[in-house]
């Protein structure tokens, strides 16, 4: 397929609040959306975090980037998190660059193996292909932070739905535990 030819455009990031202008396409993900993705059932349906993209069409050649604000938060001792997903072509990569915040980077290979790693105001981390990635905001500041992704890398939220990530960051005594989670489906 032949990729669109696109004029070039420069978006304005607001690195505390993780807004852009021009607004671009929002999804607010509330706890109402994110049933069974923590460990106990959430009595509210306050907002978790929202995905604020850039839109550029999802093919190939072009890098799709949006910034993500998880908000500060706990359910029972489980920190605010995104759902986290694999990409649906599983060898696309991504960028995380943190902006403002602090939290956790959790990343699994679909075999159970699990890398954790900080994110923090000016850190890079890079989520090669084939690991699923989730953010957890550990503090309690939102978390804000923009990502880099291969147009067609797509979503596969269906295997975390149903397998769940290996491990749970949770508040233990005051700060952030990285535990195993006890309802990780193992392949
Ligand atoms: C990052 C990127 C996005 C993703 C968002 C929220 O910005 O990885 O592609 O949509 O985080 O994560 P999720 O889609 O797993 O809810
Ligand atoms: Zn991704």
């Amino acid at each position: 397929m032949t990729p669109h030819l696109l004029e070039p455009f420069s978006v304005h990031i607001d690195f505390e609040s993780g807004l852009l202008s021009p607004d671009p396409v929002v999804l607010v993900r509330r706890l109402s959306s994110l049933a069974g993705y923590f460990l106990q059932n959430a009595d509210t349906d306050s907002e978790v975090y929202s995905v604020h993209e850039i839109r550029v069409p999802a093919e190939r050649d072009h890098l799709l980037s949006s910034t993500t604000i998880v908000l500060p938060g706990k359910v029972g001792d489980e920190y605010y998190m995104t759902k986290g997903h694999f990409h649906a072509n599983r060898d696309r990569s991504e960028i995380y660059l943190t902006l403002s915040g602090e939290g956790l980077l959790v990343m699994a290979l679909e075999n159970g193996t699990t890398v954790t790693k900080e994110m923090r105001p000016g850190v890079v981390n890079y989520v090669p292909g084939h690991w699923a990635h989730r953010s957890v905001n550990t503090g309690s500041e939102p978390l804000v932070f923009y990502a880099v992704y291969i147009g067609d890398a797509g979503y596969d939220y269906a295997t975390i739905a149903e397998r769940g990530f290996p491990v749970v960051v949770v508040d233990r005594d005051g700060g952030p535990s990285v535990v195993p989670n006890p309802r990780y489906l193992a392949p």
